[in-house]
């Protein structure tokens, strides 16, 4: 038996703080125009697709800052992504900062939409590990201020049936954590799709700088592997406002083999053939969660409140 969804990854290079939205989605609507010509069945984008990464700047006017969110899904400005794959019959992945009314207030997140071949939203994720810190830090060379301008994300990190699989996804920095995986394995995702802005310098850690890329690697090879999933993992990179950011867009199968990657840091499409089926031998054997995962005896150390002594 096999079940293949062909993805295409759509890496962004550079968005310059002043290019229009719409200049954007045209690089966009090029790249899924592509991955139609290669037969895909998804074309994935990276985070906070639709403008320059933003949180890298101390921003005082809350205009300036609700000038990179979406008001509305979809708007004036990002209607023809989906006017164009509901006519090539393709669906389409994309990160945008979300600016909701929920609650009776306005809210913020950090949000990836997954959009089916007929135009629908299938499945609405908001990003739970916000890195980078809330306060200005002006000792840093760039701000990573997610913390100031997104709330936590409030939907957990549903999955769906779509695409004639179980599809999640999660955002950047959740990919370095290994409950993000592990809460849709425990809902049996077969392919998870994620977009990253990951600047190759940490300027808390700058003794991390030469493992960026191995480190990226590291983390999705392994959330593929124990939880026997695809992942998609799509880069926003290159030198972007003179912060460097890493490449490595990659598809990744259920045996946390690397099976298809960019190898540049600008629009690049790479694509895989992939078989949802290969899920079956991990999730059915190794990491047959019913059969071998013992979360009784867990929970134990990391939930007994003081259990780890404070220092001395
Ligand atoms: N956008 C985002 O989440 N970036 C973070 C930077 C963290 S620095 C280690 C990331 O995890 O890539």
């Amino acid at each position: 038996m096999s079940r293949i969804v062909t993805v295409g990854a759509a890496q962004l290079g550079p968005i310059a703080r002043d290019e229009p939205r719409a200049s954007v989605v045209s690089r966009m609507l090029a790249l899924m125009q592509q991955a139609k010509g290669h037969g895909c069945d998804i074309v994935a984008y990276p985070e906070l697709a639709l403008t320059t990464f933003f949180p890298r700047w101390h921003f005082t006017e809350q205009g300036q800052i609700d000038a990179f969110f979406e008001k509305e899904m979809p708007s004036a400005e990002t209607e023809p992504l989906f006017a164009e794959a509901k006519r090539l019959d393709i669906g389409f992945m994309l990160g945008y900062a979300e600016l909701a009314q929920e609650d009776g207030r306005t809210r913020r997140f950090n949000t990836s939409i997954l959009v089916d071949k007929t135009g629908r939203i299938a499945l609405k994720y908001r990003k739970v590990h916000l890195p980078g810190h809330a306060d200005h830090q002006p000792w840093r060379p760039f701000q990573h201020l997610e913390k100031a301008y997104f709330e936590v994300g409030n939907l957990g990190f549903p999955v769906a049936r779509a695409f004639g699989g179980i599809m999640g996804m999660c955002i950047c920095n959740d990919r370095r954590w290994p409950e993000t995986y592990r809460v849709m394995g425990l809902q049996g995702v077969e392919m998870i799709l994620l977009g990253y802005n990951t600047p190759l310098h940490n300027p808390p850690a700058p003794e991390h700088d030469a493992l960026s890329n191995f480190h990226n690697q590291l983390s999705m090879q392994a959330g593929a592997y124990q939880n026997g999933t695809w992942v998609v993992g799509v880069a926003k990179a290159g030198n972007e406002e003179g912060v460097l950011h890493i490449g490595q867009t990659q598809i990744i199968a259920p045996s946390g083999e690397t099976v298809a990657m960019c190898t540049t840091l600008g629009d690049e499409l790479c694509v895989a053939r992939c078989d949802l089926d290969l899920t079956k031998s991990y999730k059915s054997t190794t990491f047959n969660f019913a059969v071998h995962r013992q979360p009784q005896a867990y929970g134990l150390i990391v939930e007994r409140k003081g259990a780890i002594p404070p220092p001395e």
